[in-house]
């Protein structure tokens, strides 16, 4: 008799332990919404290879499209990616899960540099993970822009998109802007000479929104994504956009080698620049292996061959020797401390300017 008593806990405990293994483990998947044109062409299936974990994978190219996800819940993603800026409302939010790095074993790679700046967003860096930054600038055609505005044409200055008689004429050959409300606002008030980050509602009501309806008229369509190919095709001549993504358009212009020459600059009164963010929303239901992949991307040599691939700089101070020279020494990707001076970053705005920036950002985009 007095053997069962253990006998039974002895099953009882093989029982728990049971119950506990098929909690902790999760179904070898993981469900990863990223942007558009943003990893390599084959990271995934050696994420895949090397853990056994199966990915689906999905894109966007607007953080208001991924933040009324989060802010809605059960979006089914264990990995998202928004902005510095966006990502900190989002905590604020509750939307994500803090993650456990203890489970980040490639953690230390990352440049405490750009840790110490996201902090603002993320104290402690509790949240997120940077995974590439680049800056928000002008792409242009070579030789049409020169067309049609003479040699002189003023491709170092935001005066080449945001003087209305320039884009007017710029307009015949094809202009796009980035569908980015934050962004374009930044870009308009510092060319104003006001504060990227004001929080009065006047500057954006006012200076910002007069500007953009003068420009609306000559730009050809607001997308975020769709400018890549239409750039590298020569079916429009100016873009306001991504640095990588103006970088993939002049390469993939390169290949196809129909004679379309794309260029990518900062211009010289300053531009946004941005970091990305690895994070867990608060629902995941893979959330070990969302650690894995954040964890696969810490690796130098995973994240170095992805800037390779997509023309944007990445946070991780070991990654350097696994990327290309052209992409290490492009000015457009690493800029000089010089221009580096100049960026400005997005910082965490009252929501109540929030909410007047996306009302502005209608009357721009209806022109009404
Ligand atoms: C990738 C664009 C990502 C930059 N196509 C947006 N922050």
């Amino acid at each position: 008799m007095a053997k069962h008593p253990v006998f039974n806990t002895g099953l009882l405990a093989a029982g728990v332990a049971l119950a506990l293994n098929a909690q902790a483990s999760e179904p070898a998947q993981v469900n990863f919404y990223n942007w558009s044109d943003y990893i390599a062409e084959d990271t995934l299936a050696k994420f895949t290879q090397a853990t056994g974990i199966a990915v689906t994978y999905d894109v966007f190219d607007s953080n208001e499209v991924l933040e009324a996800k989060l802010l809605a819940g059960n979006t089914g993603f264990d990995v998202v990616v928004p902005t510095g800026d966006f990502m900190g409302r989002q905590i604020q939010a509750g939307a994500f899960l803090p993650l456990d790095k203890s489970r980040l074993s490639h953690y230390d790679n990352l440049d405490p540099r750009i840790m110490a700046l996201l902090e603002e967003k993320d104290p402690g860096n509790q949240y997120g993970i940077p995974y590439l930054w680049g800056t928000t600038g002008i792409g242009y055609n070579v030789d049409k822009v020169k067309e049609a505005l003479g040699e002189d044409a003023p491709v170092d200055s935001w005066d080449l998109v945001m003087k209305p008689e320039n884009l007017e004429k710029l307009s015949q050959c094809g202009v796009a802007f980035l569908d980015a409300p934050t962004e374009i606002f930044a870009a308009a008030l510092n060319y104003q000479g006001l504060d990227p980050n004001s929080t009065n509602a006047a500057d954006y009501n006012g200076p910002a929104t007069e500007l953009m309806m003068q420009l609306r008229p000559h730009i050809t369509y607001f997308h975020s994504s769709k400018y890549i190919n239409d750039l590298a095709n020569g079916d429009i001549c100016v873009a306001v956009g991504w640095s990588g993504d103006i970088l993939q358009a002049r390469d993939r212009a390169d290949e196809a080698d129909r004679g379309v020459k794309v260029a990518y600059r900062i211009p010289k009164e300053g531009a946004l620049m941005w970091v990305d963010m690895l994070t867990i929303p608060k629902d995941a239901k893979h959330p070990d292996n969302a650690h894995a992949l954040i964890d696969y991307l810490l690796k130098p040599e995973v994240i170095g061959d992805i800037s390779n691939y997509v023309a944007y700089a990445n946070p991780n101070k070991n990654a350097n020797e696994f990327v290309d020279d052209d992409i290490l020494n492009d000015p457009g990707i690493y800029p000089s401390q010089e221009v580096a001076d100049k960026l400005y970053t997005a910082k965490l705005l009252p929501q109540k300017v929030n909410r007047v920036i996306t009302r502005a950002w209608t009357r721009v985009k209806t022109g009404k």
